[in-house]
């Protein structure tokens, strides 16, 4: 246990943030944890409304992700899958039958008039998770992939394309309409929120859905709180997903400095791997405190190390003394 700091809001996007999230679940006390979570991967398939990353983020809390894949739930089958297959229906974003229950009951829920907020409370209940995860806007915001060829819906990008297509560019359609959920100004104001952690989320299109939702970015930037990301390259590769992949289409340099300087005045510290020590002086000349520390999350316990060494580095951090 932690006892350096009392809350913390911890922003995470799909499997890489869920990783830190439950290191920090299991170093914290419940009350202390909130979690922010991106919704411009969700999208409508099938007649259901699928938000990915916040059902990675409540398998991995309850222990029920795939531990394969890191999405969807373990202990899966795949019968409806190959009906519908077999009925000539659409089978390039696998939904299992266990998976499928959380999709039916939020379909059902938002369909009757709750909000994604509540929805999200009670599927967070039901799998016995006791932390709050609040999506990061009740309002629809959806990311927009530009490639050379034109626009792609996010999943269109990333499952169906998977990542193949050339990335020039980003849009969060719908952000212009978009709100906070409920409560998160609250906490940002809460004397006692101590830190804001940005899980080694894909900067992108995991973090920057969540930025794009008006004022929320002014919010975190405003909060007494620091602000710390944790860097989701690892001597200049991705763990999982598109990110490094995405820096070099984008002209960015394949490195944690990068993401740094990408996030700016948002952060006051930064989270370096070990392997990449020798850039902390880089990171530093940004303006922000840096740390390096393991950040490759394999077992239970580097989940835990991780969040433990990044509670500790967001304790020495007096923002103040920064601004
Ligand atoms: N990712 C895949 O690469 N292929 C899939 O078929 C797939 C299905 C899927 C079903 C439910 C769910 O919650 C997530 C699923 N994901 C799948 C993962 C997901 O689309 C991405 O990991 C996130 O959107 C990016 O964070």
């Amino acid at each position: 246990m932690s006892a350096a700091v009392r809350r913390i809001l911890a922003i995470t996007g799909g499997v890489g943030g869920a990783k830190l999230a439950l290191g920090l679940a299991r170093v914290l006390e419940p009350e202390q944890l909130t979690f922010l979570v991106n919704t411009g991967d969700d999208f409508e398939h099938l007649g259901l409304t699928i938000c990915p990353d916040i059902d990675t983020l409540l398998y991995t809390l309850s222990g029920q992700a795939n531990p394969d894949t890191g999405w969807g739930r373990r202990e899966e089958s795949w019968h409806c899958l190959d009906t519908l297959a077999e009925l000539g229906g659409d089978t390039w974003f696998k939904l299992g039958d266990r998976d499928l229950a959380t999709h039916l009951l939020r379909t059902e829920a938002l369909r009757s008039g709750a909000s994604l907020t509540d929805v999200t409370a009670m599927l967070a209940r039901g799998l016995g998770i006791p932390q709050r995860v609040l999506p990061m806007s009740d309002d629809r915001i959806a990311t927009v992939i530009r490639t050379p060829a034109g626009e792609l819906a996010f999943q269109q990008y990333f499952v169906r394309e998977r990542c193949a297509p050339e990335v020039i560019g980003f849009r969060f359609e719908g952000r212009e309409q978009a709100r906070m959920p409920a409560g998160l100004s609250e906490l940002l104001a809460d004397t006692e929120l101590d830190g804001i952690v940005i899980c080694p989320s894909n900067p992108f299109v995991s973090v920057d859905p969540i930025l794009a939702v008006p004022g929320l970015r002014e919010a975190l930037t405003g909060a007494a709180a620091p602000v710390v990301a944790v860097s989701p390259i690892i001597a200049g590769s991705a763990v999982k997903g598109p990110t490094a992949k995405m820096m070099t289409e984008l002209g960015v340099p394949r490195d944690a400095v990068a993401v740094a300087r990408h996030y700016g005045t948002l952060l006051d510290g930064f989270v370096l791997d070990n392997s990449d020590a020798s850039r902390l002086a880089d990171v530093e000349a940004l303006g922000l405190q840096a740390v390096a520390t393991p950040t490759l999350m394999v077992t239970l316990q580097d989940k835990m190390n991780l969040a433990l060494a990044t509670l500790d580095f967001i304790a020495s951090i007096s923002k103040s003394a920064i601004h």
